[in-house]
């Protein structure tokens, strides 16, 4: 018997990116753990991620390149074919269409690697001059509010949230998607710290806190001007640090001086005092002694105003000055500090050789594939599953379900999307190809080895494209280089590649306190608060009273703790602990709609239809009902998953869905 260890790293989209241990006996891997050596994963993983062999050894991995012989509104039926018929069919296929503009990449973040990411898909879509792709799915609001106020994706390190005093967990459910800050938090809590967290659902790490403040959804901007509200009228301001680094102030001091706590509880539906004790713990402190520390996370810009909020929530820290520890700021995403260490040049954008082919949303999808003039003719899916996550699915499925359509998915399983191919490719799971990763939650480098060879007849995403390049073709020379080759150009020379194959990781050298005499990422170095604004634009009963009148709850749709967005739904023991798709309500409004614990219900509105099981529950607050997870559509129940009802209107910012400003009624199904 052989036995070695392996040094990998998560591909998944979360912000934690930790250090695996790959255990491998006689080629097949037994076992996936966290590195002990590296900081931020501290030797553990998330569940999901220990039963990693289960996903990647499971019964239903595409091992071959499949051909589909049905109808795309008849059940799914293909036929395995060689890799050679596949890749020069869709090189046919793809060259036959005139305008390249009408070939339409479609991928995110289903692996976060440079390497099995964009870096060879980007080549062949430049050179192609293909469609590009707006990746706005996630983060794309609070990443432009961030870019606006503070230059970049900034903030403080994790591991600092350890020294804090307060911390403020703001629409963040750390406990299911960021588990490794979680661990600082509680380091935090232990050593005195006060937890607080602001969240309309009462999830498992509201829990774990000392507080608790349910905010209807899509208001968060507007406890943040209550907060600074009661900072000025309070005086717990750091004049100082406003006056040297903060441009814009008598602008945002105007429009926090028209939120009084009252006005505040009204549109948040909390309680003034609420709002004031919020304010005085964030504020009244010694912050010599006491930083005060808010991590936010992705949920809270899922709402039309969601750019605005982060950018009046990113500001609070310049006006206490808790910027000046390393223990004080906020934190939603680090990873503009890889930024300066990345290759812009990994992708070839020279290729494009001028041309600017036409950018597609990735977060409309559904609308672009039934309206875009001209039709986008093909698609070409990979490292995502839009059937499934992509928001108001009946128009997306519509789209995809086009006789007209030439539909390639690249895949691990056979997912909603790949349901809807005219050719599902096999691709290779993290276990079976290189990569490098850059984090959004910490900021270290990370290199992942192979562990084993390709199961079956699975290909890389990048040897695919090198195939499909060739076929096409295409004779640059970059086509040929190897995933070795992509690897060390991934970075700019800072990076000690040596390093980073020996080690596995390596950090990036960043200030303790990198804001502590301001320096931001702006032209002139200041923080920028003109603009920035609480505009209520939500679906709601205050913005769009007749829609309410018919769809009265709020409907909020976060990640459940043992999927990942939808990936690992199809993993049976995963899938056994989050049992079936769940909608949350609070007893009243279950008791208005006469509506039991564990009835089967549907949530619905003029878009769509999900069917689900009601949990009567605390965790849901009285006129807002919570949809967990991305469910699989053939999974669940009905066929039907949560984005059913979610819309396509984009985020004030950044172009983004806004999956958790969302009306619907729920009955008994
Ligand atoms: N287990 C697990 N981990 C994950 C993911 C997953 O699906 N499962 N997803 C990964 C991805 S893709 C991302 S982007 C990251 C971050 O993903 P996020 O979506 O930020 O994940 P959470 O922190 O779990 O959820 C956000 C929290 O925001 C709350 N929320 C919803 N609307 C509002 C609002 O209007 N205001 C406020 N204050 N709160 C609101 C929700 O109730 C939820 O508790 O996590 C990653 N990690
Ligand atoms: N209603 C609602 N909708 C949401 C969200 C929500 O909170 N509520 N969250 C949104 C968010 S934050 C995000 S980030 C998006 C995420 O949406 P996606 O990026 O589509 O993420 P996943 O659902 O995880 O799907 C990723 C797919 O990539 C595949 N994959 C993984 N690695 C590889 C690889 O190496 N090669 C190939 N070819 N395939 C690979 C996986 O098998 C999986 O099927 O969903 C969004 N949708
Ligand atoms: S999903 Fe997140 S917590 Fe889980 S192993 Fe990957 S990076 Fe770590
Ligand atoms: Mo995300």
């Amino acid at each position: 018997m052989t036995t070695r260890t392996v040094h990998g790293a998560c591909p998944h989209d979360c912000p934690d990116t930790c250090a695996l241990q790959v255990t491998v006996e006689n080629e097949r891997v037994i076992k996936v753990q966290g590195r002990a050596e590296h900081p931020n994963t501290h030797g553990a993983l998330c569940t999901k991620v220990s039963r990693y062999p289960e996903r990647t050894y499971h019964a239903e991995r595409l091992l071959h390149p499949l051909k589909r012989i049905s109808k795309k509104t008849e059940a799914p039926q293909f036929v395995q074919v060689s890799w050679a018929e596949a890749i020069a069919d869709i090189a046919a296929r793809l060259k036959a269409i005139a305008d390249p503009q009408c070939i339409q990449p479609y991928s995110y973040a289903g692996t976060m690697g440079l390497i099995q990411g964009e870096a060879m898909a980007g080549r062949l879509w430049n050179a192609l001059g293909a469609a590009r792709l707006d990746r706005t799915i996630c983060a794309s609001a609070g990443g432009a509010g961030l870019a606006a106020t503070y230059g970049h994706k900034l903030g403080m390190h994790t591991r600092h949230f350890a020294g804090a005093k307060l911390i403020i967990i703001w629409g963040s459910n750390s406990i299911t998607s960021n588990l490794h800050f979680w661990t600082y938090a509680n380091q935090a809590k232990r050593e005195g710290a006060k937890l607080i967290c602001i969240d309309p659902r009462k999830t498992e790490t509201a829990d774990k806190c000392h507080q608790h403040i349910a905010v209807l959804p899509g208001t968060d901007g507007a406890l943040a001007l209550g907060l600074m509200h009661e900072l000025i009228q309070n005086g717990w301001l750091n004049q100082d640090y406003i006056a040297n680094y903060v441009d814009g102030w008598d602008e945002l001091r105007a429009k926090a001086l028209a939120w009084p706590p009252e006005r505040v509880a009204e549109v948040c539906g909390i309680t003034a005092d609420e709002v004031r004790g919020l304010a005085r713990d964030y504020g009244d402190r010694d912050v010599m002694e006491a930083p005060a520390a808010i991590r936010l996370n992705y949920g809270m810009q899922r709402v039309r105003g969601g750019g605005n909020a982060v950018r009046l929530i990113a500001l609070l820290p310049c006006l206490t000055g808790a910027w000046r520890h390393e223990s004080g700021g906020m934190l939603l995403s680090a990873s503009g500090w890889n930024a300066p260490y990345k290759n812009p040049n990994l992708e070839r954008p020279d290729l494009l050789a001028g041309r600017t082919p036409r950018m597609v949303n990735m977060s409309t999808i559904g609308d672009a594939l039934l309206q875009a003039d001209p039709p986008i003719q093909a698609l070409v899916v990979y490292n995502s599953n839009p059937v499934a996550v992509a928001p108001e699915s009946p128009k997306v499925v519509a789209g995809f379900q086009r006789e007209d359509l030439f539909t390639v998915v690249l895949e691990h399983f056979m997912t909603d999307t790949a349901d809807l191919a005219d050719y599902v490719l096999p691709a290779t799971t993290q276990l079976e190809h290189l990569d490098v990763h850059t984090s959004y939650g910490h900021t270290d480098v990370l290199m992942n080895q192979p562990a084993v060879a390709p199961l079956g007849e699975a290909k890389t995403n990048t040897q695919i494209f090198r195939e499909l390049a060739a076929a096409m073709g295409l004779i640059d020379p970059c086509f040929s280089d190897s995933d070795d080759d992509l690897a060390a150009q991934a970075f700019t020379s800072n990076i000690d590649m040596a390093l980073l194959r020996e080690q596995g990781w390596q950090p990036l050298p960043i200030a303790e306190a990198p804001f502590a005499e301001g320096g931001f990422r702006t032209p002139n170095g200041r923080a920028q608060a003109a603009g920035a604004d609480y505009v209520p634009n939500y679906e709601s009963a205050l913005t769009t009273p007749e829609l309410a009148t018919r769809y009265p709850l709020a409907m909020i749709s976060p990640p459940a703790r043992n999927f990942l967005n939808s990936s690992f739904v199809n993993v049976k023991s995963l899938r056994d602990i989050e049992s079936e798709p769940i909608i949350e309500m609070h007893a009243d409004d279950a008791a208005a709609r006469q509506l039991a614990d564990g009835a089967r219900v549907a949530a619905f509105n003029d878009r769509g239809r999900y069917v689900a099981t009601l949990r009567v529950s605390k965790r849901a607050r009285p006129g807002v009902v919570n949809g967990l997870g991305v469910w699989w559509r053939k999974l669940g129940l009905d066929g039907t998953n949560v984005n059913e009802v979610t819309h396509q209107h984009l985020t004030d910012l950044g172009n983004a869905p806004a999956f958790y400003d969302c009306l619907v009624e729920v009955e008994a199904a």
